[in-house]
C-alpha cells in the first residue's frame, strides 16, 4: 500500500447552488423550479426553502476564508442557471455573472481550484414551463447556456463538469414526484428526457471547448451505490462487476449506471439496456451518439453508499441484504460501506479503462450541534470519510486512475425534500445567525490535506 495518495492528488470539498446560496430572488435572479416546488405547501420537510440557505451569496468572502482555513486545494460549486439566465433562454444577468465572476477570482486568490458543475439542478422555471426535459429545444438552451459560462469563466475556471446525478433531477424529480418539479411522467417520457440530456451534455462539452480560453478538463457527475463482492474471489469479483452496470427493471426510474455513462465513454447504449426499453425509446441516430460520445477528460462520480453482491447459480450476481443494525447516518438510504469507493474505480476502470477518475461527492449526514465546549464533535464522519479513503488510497495504490476526492459537503446546507434536518457539512451552519462552525471533521480533514493522505 502506498504511503500517501499519488503526486498532485487533488483534495476538494462540494456544495450545489440552491443548496446555499440563498439570494432567491435578489438582483436579478430568475425563478427556478426548487423555489416554485419550496414555496408549495407540504412539498420539503417542515416547508423548509433554499430562500436564504446558508447566505452564501452574500457571505461568500468569508466562507472562501474557512476553505483556507481547511486547506481545501480546490472546490466544486454549481452555477444557479436562473441567476445567470432569469428565464434559462434570452437575457442575461449581469449581476448574476457578477457575481459568480467574484466568486472565482476570490477562489483562486486564495489558492483554490474551482470546479464547476454547470446544473446541480436548479432548472429555470421558464424552461420548465417550456416543458424542460421533455423538450427537444433543450440541448440547444443548455448549449448557450454552457457557452456563455465558458467565454466568461473560461479564462480562468478550466475544470467543469456537465451535470449532476441526472438520475435524480430526472429520475426522483419526474418520476416518484419527491423532488421539484414534483412530476410523475411515465418510463417512456423519462427515457425521453435522458436522452435529451445526453444531447444537451454532448452540446454543453462542445460549446466549453469552443468558448473557454483556458484548457477545458471536462466531465460529469453522475451517482451510482457502489457493488462490493462478499469475498474477493474471482467468481463473487466477476458477478459483482455485472451487477453493478445492469440494467434494472424495466420501470425503473433511477437508471443504471451504464445507461448514463457507456453512450459517452463508449459511444453506444447497453445492448442489455436496448432490449429492456424496447418500444419506449425515442429514435436515437448515430449521428446523436456521435454528439453525445464527445471525448471527456475525466469520470466524475458521486457515491456514498455500497452493497454487497455474491455470485449465486451460475454466477448470476446474489445481493445480500445488509445485516440489522448495518452502520448509517442520519437519512435512511446513507449506509455505511466503505469498500464502496474501491470496487466503484476499480470496476469504471475496467469498463472505461485510463480515463482520470474523480470521487466528486462523498460523505456523511448526522445531527451535529455545538457542543458546552464550542465544538461541534463529529466523530463518525470522521470515521466514515476515513473509511472510505482507505478505499481510494488502495485503488490508487493499485494503478487506478483516482485524480481527486471532493466531500459532501463542505458545510450543512438545505437537503432538497428533506430541508435542514440532515447535515452533511464539515461546518456547522447555525441557520438563525448564520454563524459557521468548524466541526471536528474539518480540523480532522486538514490534517489529511496537509500529508496527502499519509496516515489513513
Ligand atoms: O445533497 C445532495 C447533493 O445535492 C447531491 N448528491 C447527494 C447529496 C446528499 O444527499
Amino acid at each position: 500500500m502506498a504511503s500517501s495518495f499519488p503526486k498532485g492528488f487533488l483534495w476538494g470539498a462540494a456544495t450545489a447552488a440552491y443548496q446555499i446560496e440563498g439570494a432567491w430572488n435578489e438582483d436579478g435572479k430568475g425563478p427556478s423550479v426548487w423555489d416554485e416546488f419550496c414555496h408549495r405547501d407540504g412539498k420539503v420537510w417542515q416547508n423548509h426553502t433554499g430562500d436564504v440557505a446558508c447566505d452564501h451569496y452574500h457571505l461568500w468572502k468569508n466562507d472562501i476564508k474557512l476553505m483556507q482555513e481547511i486547506g481545501l486545494k480546490a472546490y466544486r460549486m454549481s452555477v444557479s442557471w436562473p441567476r445567470v439566465i432569469p428565464l434559462g433562454y434570452g437575457k442575461q444577468n449581469p449581476k448574476g455573472l457578477a457575481f459568480y465572476d467574484k466568486l472565482i477570482d476570490g477562489l483562486l486568490k486564495a489558492g483554490i481550484d474551482p470546479w464547476i458543475t454547470l446544473f446541480h439542478w436548479d432548472m429555470p422555471q421558464g424552461l420548465q414551463d417550456k416543458g424542460a426535459w421533455m423538450n427537444s429545444d433543450i440541448p440547444k438552451h443548455f448549449e448557450d447556456y454552457a457557452a456563455l459560462l465558458a467565454s466568461k469563466l473560461g479564462d480562468r475556471v478550466s475544470n467543469w463538469m456537465t451535470f449532476n446525478e441526472p438520475q435524480c433531477f430526472i429520475g426522483i424529480g419526474y418520476s416518484s414526484g419527491i423532488h421539484a418539479p414534483g412530476d410523475k411522467r411515465s418510463m417512456r417520457d423519462l427515457l425521453l428526457m435522458y436522452f435529451n440530456f445526453h444531447l444537451a451534455h454532448g452540446r454543453a462539452v462542445q460549446a466549453i471547448r469552443q468558448n473557454a480560453k483556458l484548457k477545458a478538463n471536462i466531465g460529469m457527475a453522475p451517482c451510482t451505490s457502489g457493488a462490493i463482492p462478499e469475498t474477493e474471489s474471482k467468481k463473487d469479483i466477476d458477478a459483482t462487476k455485472k451487477s453493478m452496470f445492469t440494467i434494472g427493471d424495466r420501470e425503473n426510474a433511477f437508471v443504471n449506471i451504464s445507461w448514463i455513462l457507456d453512450p459517452v465513454l463508449l459511444g453506444k447504449y447497453p445492448e442489455e439496456g436496448l432490449k429492456r426499453y424496447e418500444g419506449l425509446l425515442p429514435e436515437i441516430k448515430d449521428s446523436d451518439l456521435k454528439l453525445i460520445s464527445q471525448k471527456i477528460d475525466f469520470i466524475g462520480c458521486n457515491c456514498y453508499t455500497g452493497y454487497k453482491v455474491k455470485a449465486g447459480k451460475d454466477g448470476k450476481p446474489e445481493t445480500l441484504a445488509k445485516p440489522i443494525g448495518h452502520p448509517r447516518g442520519h437519512l435512511d438510504w446513507l449506509t455505511v460501506d466503505p469498500e464502496a469507493l474501491y470496487w466503484l474505480t476499480r470496476f469504471f476502470n475496467e469498463r472505461y479503462p485510463d480515463k482520470p477518475l474523480v470521487i466528486t461527492e462523498n460523505g456523511f449526514c448526522s445531527l451535529d450541534w455545538v457542543a458546552l465546549d464550542g465544538k461541534v464533535h463529529d466523530p463518525a464522519r470522521i470515521d466514515q470519510m476515513h473509511r472510505y479513503l482507505k478505499g481510494l488510497k488502495r485503488a490508487a495504490a493499485e494503478g487506478i486512475p483516482v485524480k481527486a476526492y471532493f466531500h459532501w459537503s463542505l458545510m450543512d446546507n438545505f437537503e432538497w425534500a428533506e430541508g435542514y434536518r440532515a447535515r452533511f457539512g464539515m461546518i456547522h451552519v447555525d441557520y438563525t445567525t448564520q454563524k459557521r462552525t468548524l466541526k471536528d471533521s474539518a480540523y480532522w480533514y486538514k490534517d489529511v490535506i496537509a500529508s496527502n493522505g499519509k496516515d489513513i
